[in-house]
């Protein structure tokens, strides 16, 4: 295994022990309350200073663009001011501090309304070996009121095991596991807390931070964000919810990395099931073929 990635860390710096943490609070003071926040209740929130000019470019394309859906995946490709957001600097610079490798943003997720999306992890959906390193940005366009169904999620739920799509029992759906994650917030009673954040804050939770939208009590009110999902330099990167159970083979991601614009290779030294160079070239080819356009 090349040295530069041996050296890197097994688990999130932030994610590590008590006296790890500690250091890394020496190390950055300024970021000493976000560390604190990530490490015990798995989320924080940050003001990242936006340009005000973006933030009303992506308000302005969510009005426009989400009239009959209720997300838009990938707007950067469309909309530059979007992925200005995701590649944010101070955004990427100090996930890179937390976490202990370098953060690339590889998927956005823009909302006009509340989701009332029921609560999940992160970690179901993208995972990645070593494991945690991975994280969303959650960014407020408007100031968020209580009643526009906030974004929901419940503080120390980062520290549980995180759940495979074998460990679920009956057919292994995504019900199923939203059955699961019902009754583990019920077995180890966590208390939600709510995501009123102000225009232009930013909430960053842990890959297996348990959240979702709660309940919209006023219809008539918008909820406008973007959802910045990040993963981490030199690991593998893959999908649990499409874990193929017949094969017994992990559904592995070459995530697109929207800061440098180019597709990341999963790390075959963290793959448990290795793919061939055969599948790599026909990845890799597939890849290049569907290279997004610039923003
Ligand atoms: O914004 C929300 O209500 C939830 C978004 C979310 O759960 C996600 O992007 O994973």
């Amino acid at each position: 295994m090349p040295a530069r990635i041996r050296n890197l860390p097994d688990v999130p710096l932030v994610e590590q022990d008590a006296q790890t943490c500690a250091a890394l609070m020496q190390q950055y003071p300024e970021h000493a309350e976000t560390i604190r926040s990530l490490h015990e209740k798995g989320y924080a929130i940050i003001d990242p200073e936006f340009d005000p000019a973006d933030l009303d470019t992506v308000q302005t394309y969510c009005r426009r663009e989400l009239k009959n859906k209720d997300r838009i995946q990938d707007g950067w490709l469309s909309e530059a001011a979007i992925g200005r957001l995701a590649v944010h600097r101070p955004v990427l610079d100090l996930l890179t501090k937390l976490y202990g490798r370098q953060a690339f943003p590889f998927q956005t997720l823009n909302f006009e309304v509340g989701t009332q999306q029921k609560p999940h992890a992160d970690t179901f959906h993208f995972n990645s070996a070593p494991e945690r390193f991975m994280c969303g940005v959650w960014t407020a366009l408007e100031d968020i009121s209580p009643d526009a169904g906030p974004l929901v999620y419940y503080p120390g739920s980062h520290k549980l095991d995180i759940l495979e799509r074998r460990d679920l029992s009956g057919d292994k759906t995504y019900s199923d596991y939203e059955a699961h994650i019902a009754a583990a917030i019920e077995a180890h009673g966590f208390a939600p807390e709510y995501g009123l954040l102000k225009r232009g804050q930013a909430l960053i939770w842990s890959a297996n931070l348990i959240h979702g939208g709660s309940r919209r009590s006023n219809l008539d009110l918008t909820r406008m964000s973007q959802v910045t999902h990040y993963y981490f330099a030199g690991c593998a990167y893959h999908t649990p919810l499409d874990y193929n159970l017949e094969q017994d083979r992990p559904f592995v991601r070459q995530p697109f990395d929207l800061s440098r614009r180019k597709h990341v290779l999963s790390n075959r030294a963290h793959l448990d099931q290795q793919l061939s160079w055969r599948e790599i070239l026909a990845q890799r080819w597939h890849l290049w073929r569907h290279r997004p356009p610039r923003f």
